[in-house]
């Protein structure tokens, strides 16, 4: 068996998502160009573009510039989810969560202008310490499960929880990133089916095919948590398919320096009925919060970040970008090119609800 972190970053797949968020905003709109800002390194790429780091000219911040080609999420029918994304990144302020403070577009891409996270992806860090205790991962759980809880408490299902997607600020706290793949619900209770995610952390009902609710993201999480104390998903193998059937049928394997509590907290969230899965419940997080494991929690000292982490990031100066993958930090790059010649009016009209530019007062 070969272990994932020794190996790549796991991908994310994606079908196709219906429309649900339609633009309304009221905000006042200013106008922002490629050229208000200095560019530096690249953090991240995706499949329909990457995330730099960006001087605002006007204001001196840092910031992450996430920018995506709309051919390319044309071609992969991802225009309405790119408005969920943004329109989640503009509206949604919690502290675990990324946030978006402008967005506009050019002719060939949208552009979403966020928070920089200096301390770099939890996959980098599990990466290369192996594993964490399990007092340092009981807080980034904790953390990560209110996120989890607040965009559930909003009617939407994240879908992609995977160390990928989870950043480190300076203080040692997490904040949860890409929502390239949430879906919207009208009620919390209301499934939904589009197989999605990341092979190692998809739920077995979703391979069954079978509808699904946000109980699919208590799943990834007690993947996730595994992981964070072992180095490996519970279900792992370099193999998908073989990873699908283990994920339907095989039992967990605890290593024994893992405390009775977490192994029961993770049972409970790797219930293979996500009618009786731990946070299934109109309750959500809130199941999570009264298990045994966080017995004697106080979750409003974990909301206002009054715990401290046990790992803090070294973080040189406003744009050092260290603790990010030298695979993208190395690459030194401008703004994207203007190359809009396949995008037909009608595309560049779909578009029309993304530009919002604004100064949410951060
Ligand atoms: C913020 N800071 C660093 C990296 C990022 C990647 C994606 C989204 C936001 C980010």
């Amino acid at each position: 068996q070969k272990a994932r972190h020794g190996t790549t970053r796991a991908q994310t797949m994606v079908n196709t998502a219906p429309p649900t968020l339609n633009e309304n905003s009221n905000q006042p709109k200013i106008q922002i160009a490629l050229d208000d800002f200095d560019y530096f390194s690249v953090l991240g790429r995706g499949t329909y573009g990457k995330v730099q780091l960006v001087r605002y000219k006007k204001d001196g911040k840092i910031y992450a510039m996430k920018s995506m080609s709309k051919q390319l999420l044309q071609e992969h029918e991802q225009v309405e989810q790119s408005l969920i994304e943004k329109d989640i990144l503009v509206k949604t302020r919690y502290p675990f969560l990324v946030s978006a403070h402008y967005t506009f577009q050019t002719p060939d891409s949208i552009h979403l202008i966020m928070d920089y996270v200096p301390g770099g992806e939890l996959f980098k860090r599990l990466k290369e310490e192996g594993r964490f205790q399990e007092s340092r991962a009981k807080l980034y759980a904790a953390e990560i499960m209110l996120a989890l809880g607040h965009l559930h408490s909003l009617n939407f299902i994240f879908r992609d929880l995977k160390p990928e997607n989870i950043l480190i600020d300076d203080n040692g706290h997490i904040k949860i990133t890409d929502f390239g793949l949430v879906k919207s619900l009208m009620k919390s209770s209301d499934s939904t089916t589009t197989f999605c995610g990341t092979p190692e952390y998809i739920a077995p009902e979703m391979i069954q095919q079978q509808p699904y609710t946000k109980s699919i993201d208590w799943w990834s999480f007690g993947i996730l948590l595994f992981e964070m104390l072992t180095g490996l998903p519970p279900f792992y193998d370099s193999n998908v398919s073989k990873m699908y059937r283990k994920i339907l049928n095989d039992d967990i394997e605890f290593p024994s320096f893992m405390s009775p509590e977490i192994c029961d907290f993770i049972s409970k969230l790797l219930d293979r009925d996500p009618q009786t899965r731990l946070g299934a419940s109109e309750r959500d997080v809130e199941e999570l919060k009264e298990h045994p494991f966080f017995y004697g929690y106080d979750w409003d000292a974990i909301l206002e970040k009054r715990v401290q982490p046990e790992w803090v990031p070294q973080i040189g100066s406003a744009t050092d970008v260290s603790n990010f993958d030298e695979d993208f930090t190395l690459q030194r790059e401008g703004p994207s090119l203007h190359n809009a010649a396949g995008i037909s009016n009608q595309v560049q009209t779909s578009f029309a609800g993304f530009t919002s530019a604004q100064d949410n007062g951060l």
